[in-house]
């Protein structure tokens, strides 16, 4: 059976970015794979963090998984420092890591423009999602289209280290979906949704309430036409909404726009509005009541330790490999 492993940082709220490229995804794929699923916590520290909030945000994150349907039994639910081989395995791989590759990384361009004291973990970010990817030898990895270059890098250390050493790491594909991998900002169309984006009208939460949704949504940035018409290029606004409507609702793109065919955009987007509320009431309800229960702590440690065996073996081998084990 494939092995996947995929994660997500819990630094701010989950968008519903990160839910239709990638969570949403996650449940479909526990049902034919072998999955693993992180928090990534120790990413989150590429950027200062306050503790109790993080430990909060964490837990928030675990109980999101469960709560749209990742099952304990079937996906390896776990938090990423609760797992330190991740941590070994990402110096190891930073020694082959290349200065010039990651200064060619995208994200850590963008998330580093105009600041200063930018950390030294901000740059090695990339490295770490690697030894996440190839302790558990994952054949593929479910991501939104903004993590492609970081899988290519991933792909490039796990070909380097098997050209030098001989075969030790699966080389993963990237599983990125044809639709749906890049939600736009709603405030900006042109950039891609964000937790960390400056304005909450950037992004729908998972938590958010109807009346923010509502809000959020009637905002939206369009254009200055009146037409419903998919074209990402000319009317990135609409499209974008179209896109939202249809991954939640199941509909097709077209039939959206036969159906609303003469209407105005507010009605698209009162209609939108309805969709997404009636989507997310039910998950937030589980959520309440998994954050209220503490079932979670149990999954997470017996997610790390399941993890833990599988990382343990593979940085054992790196580790004889590289000269590290003395017998
Ligand atoms: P930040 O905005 O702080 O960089 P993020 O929203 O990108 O955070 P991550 O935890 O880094 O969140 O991403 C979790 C997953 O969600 C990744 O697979 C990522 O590719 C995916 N993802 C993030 N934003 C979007 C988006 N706008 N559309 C589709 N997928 C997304
Ligand atoms: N960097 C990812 C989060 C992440 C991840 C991973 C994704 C950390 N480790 C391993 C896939 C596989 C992001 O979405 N920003």
């Amino acid at each position: 059976m494939k092995r996947v492993l995929s994660g997500v940082q819990p630094t701010g709220d989950v968008t519903i970015g990160n839910y239709l490229g990638a969570i949403k995804r996650f449940v479909e794929l526990q049902e034919t794979t072998e999955p693993f699923f992180m928090i990534a916590n120790l990413h989150s520290w590429t950027v200062s963090q306050e503790p109790a909030v993080l430990r909060e945000k964490t837990l928030d994150v675990a109980a999101l998984y469960l709560a749209v349907g990742l099952d304990p039994k079937r996906s390896t639910i776990f938090v990423q420092s609760d797992v330190p081989e991740h941590s070994e395995l990402a110096w190891l791989l930073q020694c082959m890591a290349y200065f010039g590759e990651l200064g060619r990384m995208v994200q850590f361009k963008e998330k580093s423009e105009g600041k200063q004291n930018v950390s030294v973990g901000l740059y090695t970010y990339p490295v770490l999602q690697a030894a996440d990817i190839l302790l558990y030898q994952a054949d593929a990895v479910p991501v939104g289209e903004d993590q492609k270059q970081h899988l290519e890098l991933t792909r490039d250390l796990a070909e380097r280290f098997n050209k030098r050493f001989g075969d030790t790491f699966k080389v993963p594909e990237p599983l990125i979906s044809e639709f749906g991998a890049r939600i736009m900002g709603l405030d900006d169309p042109t950039k891609k949704m964000s937790k960390s984006a400056p304005s909450p009208y950037n992004r729908i939460t998972m938590s958010d309430t109807p009346d923010e949704i509502r809000s959020k949504i009637m905002k939206a940035v369009t254009d200055a036409e009146n037409e419903i018409r998919y074209d990402p290029e000319n009317k990135p606004g609409i499209s974008n909404l179209l896109t939202i409507y249809s991954l939640f609702s199941g509909e097709s793109v077209e039939q959206l726009v036969e159906r609303f065919r003469g209407q105005g955009y507010g009605t698209l987007k009162k209609s939108l509005v309805e969709v997404v509320v009636s989507h997310l009431a039910p998950i937030q309800e589980r959520h309440r009541q998994l954050r209220q229960s503490g079932a979670v702590l149990d999954i997470l440690k017996q997610g790390a330790e399941r993890a833990r065996a599988e990382a343990a073996k593979t940085l054992q081998d790196v580790k004889e490999k590289m000269g590290l084990v003395l017998r």
